[in-house]
């Protein structure tokens, strides 16, 4: 008996109300047996007084008032937090910051449109869109693609009902400008376009940036010039430019531009297959017939055209390995660009 005794309990006590939780059952069986009003063991403690010496009597009886102050207030907060449930064991803390939301960054894509548009506004050109959902006209004809011609080929268009067509490329744009205006024409088309093509390297829907200069006495010097300023710009005063002859039915003379490559500097990689050269863009001056069909005077104007792949190019820029991370809508890959 004694203090200590009142120490014993309240260590009774306090574990006996922990293992109660949130179980209002339990919790009263805790009441019952340490504050009960018959047979509590704090009844008991209180009968203790009277059997001490008179000296230990002032002490017992101000640490026996702590204990039975101590249980009343554990046994309430017990008793609130079983009536709330077990949920509310984890009571909320409203001090506490709330829960940032995931946020996605701006997709590579984006970012390397915004950047050849910017090299090219900055050069006097402008930005121009059109339909996704293109005619035979604007995607082929115009732009001196044969009917027979394999680009219009079922495997590599989606037709749809009504002759029309998901655009290829976004040339059908550039048609529908020259249709519709008169030069000096100075534009960049950058979009999304579609062909029946989907595996490792290639998605279904891609994006494209496509260029078009025409004007009075415009020559493949303005090209080699323009497209050489342009991908010193996008990646840097050191790459080596290098033209390639080469086919397209919009343009003649046509050639690939290629740049040294931007992993090993030229001496070959498993990025340039060993090659140390990347193929960016396709280009060459408007084939005339081109301009005969749109309405645009052959005899008075010449003009060049480019185009060039955008994922492609994001990938190179920003070392992303696999075409499919593009299209993934992953918040992952995007968080990692602001
Ligand atoms: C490539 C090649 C090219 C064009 C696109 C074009 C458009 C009109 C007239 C003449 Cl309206 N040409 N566009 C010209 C040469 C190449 O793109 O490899 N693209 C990814």
């Amino acid at each position: 008996m004694g203090v200590e005794r009142l120490e014993e309990v309240r260590r009774e006590f306090t574990a006996a109300i922990e293992a109660a939780g949130t179980d209002p059952e339990a919790v009263e069986r805790v009441r019952v047996r340490f504050a009960g009003k018959r047979s509590g063991l704090l009844n008991e403690l209180t009968a203790a007084l009277r059997e001490l010496p008179p000296e230990e009597r002032r002490d017992y009886g101000r640490a026996l008032n702590e204990l039975k102050r101590f249980i009343a207030e554990r046994l309430e907060a017990a008793k609130a937090a079983a009536q709330a449930g077990p949920a509310a064991g984890f009571a909320v803390d409203v001090t506490l910051p709330g829960r940032r939301p995931p946020r996605a960054g701006r997709h590579p894509v984006h970012l390397v449109r915004r950047r050849i548009e910017s090299i090219f506004l900055r050069m006097g050109y402008t930005v121009e869109s059109g339909p996704e959902v293109e005619d035979d006209w604007h995607n082929f004809e115009a732009l001196n693609i044969p009917p027979d011609h394999p680009a219009r080929d079922d495997q590599d268009t989606f037709y749809l009902p009504g002759g029309f067509l998901l655009r290829t490329h976004t040339s059908p744009v550039q048609a529908r400008v020259m249709e519709r205006q008169a030069p000096p024409i100075r534009i960049i088309v950058p979009g999304r376009v579609y062909r029946r093509d989907s595996d490792l390297r290639h998605s279904p829907m891609f994006h494209q940036v496509e260029g078009l200069l025409v004007d009075e006495g415009i020559t493949f010097g303005h090209l080699k010039a323009t497209l050489e300023t342009f991908l010193h710009e996008l990646f840097g005063d050191r790459v080596a430019v290098r033209f390639r002859p080469s086919y397209f039915p919009f343009t003649e003379p046509s050639a690939e531009v290629d740049i040294s490559c931007i992993f090993c500097g030229g001496s070959g990689c498993g990025v340039c297959s060993g090659s140390g050269w990347i193929e960016i863009l396709g280009s060459g001056m408007v084939d005339p017939r081109v301009f005969e069909r749109v309405g645009v005077d052959a005899e008075r104007y010449t003009g060049f055209a480019f185009g060039l792949g955008l994922d492609r190019v994001a990938m190179l820029l920003y070392g992303i390995p696999d075409l499919r991370l593009m299209f993934a809508g992953d918040a992952r890959l995007t968080r990692q660009f602001s």
